[in-house]
């Protein structure tokens, strides 16, 4: 998020938390939200906004305010309503969920990388391990257990304990992770270029320069660290059941204007 935006949610914050601010006045004197004060709120803030924009702030979607309202509410289960300390939890959880939405953006850019893999251990043998513990990867939540291992490997190979990989030590570990999916499963994965490794790692190091990444950026380039991975396998795995949805679109296009070439055969004459 730019400098401005930050500030200017800061300041809505305060406005919104702070001592006399619109939670007090709204909660009234007991400090707690009920849903009817919420509503009051609501109306006002939206037509604080509409004067502020020069336009009408559209109504919530039936039912969508209640949805927040509860949501809000669970955060105290002993009290009927939400407080102060509720909301800024739910603006943190809010905020978090935002940081750490994959965007579309982050799709289109590691797609070329995504589609490169998928395709290389597509065109693997059926028969192939390998290729088979990928296709089955895709289909089911990611394995936790199959992460810590992971985690753990990462940190092995942070051999100065920086707490993030450098080309040298990402390389090894790259290394090293194809000798262990061969070993464990028993056939070998596509063979990539050192070219390709090192289009791996241009892109593994980029992860960190989201915007999701705001603060750590700066310190971002050169390095990997675990955030970063696991940032980049979330992105992938997206990545690589879309190619494979195109994939199987283009397939039954394919299939589609074979058979109709087939048909225009018939009526050459
Ligand atoms: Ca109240
Ligand atoms: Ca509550
Ligand atoms: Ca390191
Ligand atoms: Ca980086």
């Amino acid at each position: 998020m730019h400098g401005k935006a930050r500030k200017e949610i800061h300041e809505m914050n305060k406005a919104m938390l702070g001592k006399g601010g619109a939670f007090d006045k709204f909660a009234g004197e007991d400090g707690v939200m009920n849903i009817e004060e919420a509503r009051i709120m609501n109306e006002a803030m939206k037509k604080g906004f509409a004067a502020k924009l020069g336009e009408k702030v559209p109504d919530y979607p039936k039912g969508h305010f209640k949805k927040i309202f509860d949501a809000y509410d669970h955060l105290s289960p002993k009290v009927e309503g939400f407080t102060k300390r509720d909301s800024r939890v739910g603006q943190k959880i809010m905020e978090w969920i935002r940081d750490h939405r994959i965007t579309e953006e982050e799709i289109d850019t590691y797609y070329p990388m995504g589609e490169m893999i998928y395709d290389e251990i597509d065109d693997l043998d059926d028969g192939n391990t390998q290729k088979k513990f990928f296709m089955d990867s895709l289909k089911k939540p990611d394995d936790k257990k199959m992460i810590e291992q992971f985690h753990k490997m990462f940190d092995s190979f942070d051999k100065d304990h920086n707490g993030s990989l450098n080309h040298r030590e990402w390389k090894k570990m790259y290394n090293a992770g194809e000798k262990m999916g061969e070993k464990m499963l028993g056939s070998k994965g596509p063979d990539f270029s050192e070219g390709d490794k090192r289009f791996f790692w241009i892109m593994s190091d980029a992860i960190s320069d989201g915007k999701w990444n705001a603060k750590h950026r700066k310190n971002g380039h050169g390095n990997v660290t675990w955030r970063d991975e696991k940032r980049l396998g979330k992105i992938l795995k997206k990545v690589y059941l879309e190619v494979q949805e195109d994939e199987a679109e283009d397939e039954a296009e394919e299939a589609k204007d074979a058979k109709k070439e087939e048909f225009e055969d018939l009526f050459l004459f």
